[in-house]
């Protein structure tokens, strides 16, 4: 099969839904050298965004969102520990969850995979995180950056409700609050006070970084 061949069998059976299929695809592309990358951004992320246009066109439903989203975590499962190919030092801890009320997580996984290669400790608390869920794992861990992600417009207000619960335990100005999400924007990240916002993942590690140089240059220089 030529390289061009593998990416629109991976477009097309992510499509459909066809994990056994993408699983083989993805397989036969890592054989052939393909890079990892190449295989996520040019096909199985371009895939589920034509998904949630056909959802969004009533051509297609939950159930086939849900096969062609377990068809992409099936080729994420091989390619996460190419993606991150960790270094020895850690830069920071990053605490990351899916906001209560909401259960996607590939594209916060994506963003876990991306910062753990970047050489992030990352604590992933899952889906559906309540906020005294968020103050409990940052009163243990002490990140330095917590991240919220949210896909639905109905649940990104829980961005306000989490930087609330920070606020009210005390925790606000100890860590530094990242938001994103398939809806979020700047504009809705500053309206709620969070610190960063992102589009995507690789954008996510960039802001990250920024972020951390910022809070350790302040505390460089209030020392
Ligand atoms: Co849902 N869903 N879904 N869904 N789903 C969307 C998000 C939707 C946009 C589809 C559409 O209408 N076009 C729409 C939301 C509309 C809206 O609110 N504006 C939608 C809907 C409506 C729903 C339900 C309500 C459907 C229903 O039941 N009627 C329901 C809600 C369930 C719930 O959460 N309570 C639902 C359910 C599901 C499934 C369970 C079937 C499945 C999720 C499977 C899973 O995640 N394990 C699913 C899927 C697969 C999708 C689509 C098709 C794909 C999402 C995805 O994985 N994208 C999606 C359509 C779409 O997004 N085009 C859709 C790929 C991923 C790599 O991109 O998620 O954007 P993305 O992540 C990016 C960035 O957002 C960013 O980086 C990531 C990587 O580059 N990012 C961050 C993410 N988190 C970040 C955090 C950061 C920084 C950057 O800092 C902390």
């Amino acid at each position: 099969m030529t390289e061009q061949e593998i990416l629109q069998g991976l477009y097309d059976r992510t499509l459909v839904g066809d994990a056994p299929a993408v699983l083989d695809l993805t397989g036969r592309g890592l054989a052939s050298g393909m890079a990892p990358e190449t295989m996520l951004f040019d096909a199985l992320i371009p895939s589920l965004e034509e998904v949630g246009a056909r959802f969004e066109r009533g051509d297609f439903f939950v159930p086939e969102m849900l096969i062609a989203g377990r068809a992409m975590a099936g080729a994420m499962e091989v390619l996460r520990p190419l993606l991150a190919q960790t270094g020895a030092t850690s830069l920071g801890t990053f605490l990351m969850g899916t906001v209560k009320g909401d259960v996607h997580d590939i594209g916060k996984n994506l963003v876990n995979i991306m910062l753990e290669g970047a050489g992030f400790q990352v604590i992933d608390l899952g889906v559906q995180v309540a906020p005294e869920k968020f103050v409990a794992a940052i009163r243990e861990h002490r990140p330095d950056i917590v991240g919220f992600s949210a896909f639905l417009t109905t649940t990104m207000p829980m961005f306000k409700a989490n930087i609330n619960a920070l606020e009210k335990a005390g925790l606000r100005d100890q860590v530094i609050v990242m938001v994103g999400g398939a809806p979020v924007t700047q504009e809705y990240a500053d309206a709620v006070g969070a610190d960063g916002y992102a589009a995507d993942a690789s954008t996510a590690v960039r802001r990250a970084k920024e972020l951390l140089a910022e809070r350790r240059a302040m505390a460089g220089t209030s020392s």
